[in-house]
């Protein structure tokens, strides 16, 4: 089986340090747990950055900064910023990482509701406007999708020219569709032949949707994006904890990790 490629979702946009104080805010926060998470076998880096109080921010100059301190610290991780951004910024906000040409980005296909009213907006212009700028800023997207409806909405898009193949997905459960096997299996089994795809486990499902990805042949994101938590009501250290945790499942599993320039290779990703 293809070695496995662990995600760190370090940082997100809506966590914050109430939910745990280890929540990356400032720069030197941001490289602190993106270095716990890279030493402990994650391969790509999901980047959302914030403003010294915690704000989430899609500004340019300070994912610079962010991806620059981040190398520093791990000089050869596939840095993944978010276009998500948080709930309500506008696409023009969303974009501006994009702009700094990294390896990999998010590409939301689709409108999910966020939790009470808030509801996280990507309408089809949004969609293929982000998926051409992607494509022609030679940023491999990485396709966020947390309903079957949505994997569809990608295929339909890929076939209109505004993504391009091999697709890598990224299938969000426990936010809008719940997270059961079951669910794992029908959208590994939706994708395109030749897709690759990880799963994001939100909550209390990140370490069971972990493990079967891992028996199944997918890859893994963990991170405090998406759960804070190492155990039931027990905070995680860091975001290095999580990732070890992982790291130790795929042992039992007899699944190797991905170094990452083997994810380079495993997603087409020119370096
Ligand atoms: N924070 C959410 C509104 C992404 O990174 O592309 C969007 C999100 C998805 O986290
Ligand atoms: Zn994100």
């Amino acid at each position: 089986m293809e070695k496995l490629i662990i995600t760190a979702a370090i940082c997100g946009a809506e966590v914050t340090k109430e939910h745990n104080p280890a929540v990356p805010y400032t720069v030197e926060e941001i490289a602190r747990e993106a270095e716990s998470a890279y030493k402990a076998g994650a391969s790509i880096i999901h980047l959302h950055v914030r403003e010294d109080d915690g704000t989430p921010t899609q500004d340019k100059e300070r994912f610079k900064k962010c991806i620059e301190a981040i190398r520093e610290k791990c000089p050869d991780v596939i840095i993944q910023p978010s276009t998500g951004g948080a709930v309500g910024m506008t696409d023009l906000e969303r974009l501006q990482p994009t702009e700094l040409h990294p390896e990999m980005a998010t590409l939301d296909c689709g409108t999910c509701n966020f939790g009470g009213d808030e509801v996280f907006v990507n309408t089809e212009n949004t969609i293929k406007n982000f998926g051409k700028i992607l494509i022609e800023r030679g940023v491999k997207p990485e396709i966020e999708v947390f309903d079957k409806g949505m994997v569809d909405y990608a295929i339909r898009y890929q076939k209109q020219g505004f993504i391009q193949k091999p697709m890598h997905f990224d299938f969000v459960l426990g936010v809008q569709m719940s997270a059961s096997a079951r669910d794992l299996v029908f959208m590994s089994e939706s994708i395109p032949e030749g897709s690759t795809w990880t799963v994001a486990g939100v909550g209390r499902h990140q370490f069971q949707m972990a493990a079967l990805a891992i028996v199944m042949g997918g890859h893994v994101r963990v991170g405090f994006e998406d759960n804070v938590y190492i155990d039931k009501g027990v905070l995680a250290k860091s975001n290095g904890e999580l990732v070890e945790r992982v790291v130790r499942l795929a042992k039992e599993l007899g699944r190797e990790i991905a170094t990452p320039d083997e994810a380079r290779q495993i997603l087409s990703l020119k370096k």
